[in-house]
């Protein structure tokens, strides 16, 4: 078995270019032409070659280590116990612009060709950094390796010197994926659908309109939304409860809040029942690291409600609702659905929800899927009570229900955590007196 020391071959032009990545270690088996450092100057990107199959005895470069023709590369013991043929200076194949990737020209390229014939392996060069905006900048390796993965490396962000993207972003990426962002590097570069373009229609061929700008408020939200509505997915579970005697009881009760200037709202009576079921079911009361890794169960319970206003949804969160009792709850919602109304909520009214409620009772509907407010894993929605016949004890009764739709994270909670979420909620709901007074 030959040692033989592999050197630069001719690269042209360029002196002592930077070492940007070393893609084999000592013991590693090479094959012929297999790709054995990465260098960059300014203007490319080049890949040197190994020029002969065999196994890596000792590296002599590094990382960061400056290469010119010549310099040492590696030792190399050649396969079958002959020697490694000297490397001839092969012109440097400049291919273009890396996007899509490039296939490696054949390393034997007939005479008749206008580039001159390559016997052995050399350098395989690349156009360096695109400008900004323009295709991702990767070496060569690393667009093999994405590539075999089905990577889009305009996808990626890199987080190499001067934005190159790294073989470690593209595993981040795919891990990220794997997941299910909010995760890794899928969740940093934003999430990008292949997706047709959005329709571009004139709308006024078609009849008269008026053009109205969005206000501040659905602009802001309106991103937060998708964001959730793409990136958790959703399911709804559809429940019922009986609140016959809680609205009963509401009713009775409600002169006693008035006379302190408030009203005592279903809402009140409902924050005070999820809490009792996030109680029960701790994983309802948390969220997802961003990694995605670990389940963050919160010792606190802050609801947020959503409060429409004239410019658009808002979230105010009402703290430590489980220290709160009932008439303590509503009066809280109508100062801070006041204070929404008016524009007067400040950023820290908004933050903090452990979980979160949506009410279109007071407005109407018999069900829907209320959007997520992450990180929260879970949201409630509420909509209109109706006086139905149930059937009980033998014979249909008319019994005032409540419709439910919990929308949750199924990367978190499954189906049945779900269906006993809603059950719990709905007996709470029913049996009032025993959980809620
Ligand atoms: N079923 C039947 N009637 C209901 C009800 C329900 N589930 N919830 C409330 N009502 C009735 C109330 O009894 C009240 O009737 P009266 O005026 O006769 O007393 C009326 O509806 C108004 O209710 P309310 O004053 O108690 O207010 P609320 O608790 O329904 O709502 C608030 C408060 C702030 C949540 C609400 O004003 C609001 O903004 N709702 C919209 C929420 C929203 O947009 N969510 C987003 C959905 S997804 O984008």
């Amino acid at each position: 078995m030959a040692l033989t020391e592999v050197k630069v071959p001719d690269i042209g032009d360029f002196k002592e270019v930077d070492v940007i990545e070393v893609l084999v270690k000592p013991g590693d088996a090479v094959r012929e032409e297999q790709s054995l450092i990465t260098v960059e100057s300014d203007k490319a990107t080049m890949e040197i070659p190994s020029p002969a199959t065999g196994v890596v005895k000792e590296l002599q470069v590094k990382t960061g280590d400056k290469v010119s023709q010549g310099s040492p590369i590696l030792v190399l013991e050649a396969a079958g116990g002959g020697t490694v043929a000297k490397v001839p200076s092969p012109t440097p194949q400049r291919v273009a612009p890396p996007v899509p990737t490039p296939p490696r020209p054949a390393p034997a390229a007939p005479a008749a060709q206008q580039m001159p014939p390559i016997s052995r392996p050399g350098p395989v060069l690349y156009e360096a950094a695109p400008a900004a905006g323009s295709a991702p900048h990767a070496s060569p390796s690393v667009r093999k390796f994405a590539r075999e993965l089905g990577v889009d490396l305009a996808r990626l962000k890199g987080s190499g010197p001067k934005g190159r993207i790294t073989q470690t972003d593209v595993q981040e990426f795919v891990k990220g994926v794997m997941r299910g962002a909010p995760a890794g590097s899928a969740a940093r570069g934003g999430f990008s659908l292949d997706l047709p373009d959005w329709p571009q229609v004139d709308f006024a061929r078609f009849g008269p309109v008026e053009t109205r700008p969005l206000s501040r408020i659905k602009k802001l939200s309106g991103g937060f939304l998708h964001r959730n509505w793409v990136g958790i997915p959703h399911v709804t579970q559809h429940d019922e409860a009986d609140i016959t005697e809680l609205e009963a009881h509401r009713k009775e009760q409600a002169h006693v809040a008035e006379k302190q200037g408030f009203k005592l709202t279903l809402l009140a009576f409902l924050v005070k029942a999820s809490v009792d079921a996030l109680r029960q079911f701790p994983d309802f009361n948390a969220s997802l690291d961003r990694a995605g890794e670990n389940l963050i169960v919160k010792k606190y319970y802050h609801v947020g409600v959503a409060v429409d206003t004239p410019d658009g949804l808002v979230v105010p969160v009402i703290r430590d609702a489980d220290r709160k009792s009932v008439f303590d709850l509503a009066r809280e919602l109508a100062e801070i659905s006041k204070r929404a109304r008016e524009k007067k909520l400040k950023p820290d009214d908004m933050r903090g929800g452990t979980f979160s409620i949506s009410s279109l009772g007071g407005i109407g509907g018999t069900a829907f899927t209320p959007i997520i407010n992450a990180p929260e894993v879970a949201i409630l929605g509420v909509s209109r009570s109706q006086m139905r016949p149930v059937y009980k004890e033998g014979a249909f009764v008319p019994r005032l229900m409540l419709p439910l739709s919990l929308a949750y994270d199924h990367r978190v909670l499954d189906g049945a955590a779900a269906a006993r979420f809603t059950t719990h909620l709905a007996s709470v709901l029913s049996e009032f007196r025993r959980t809620l007074l």
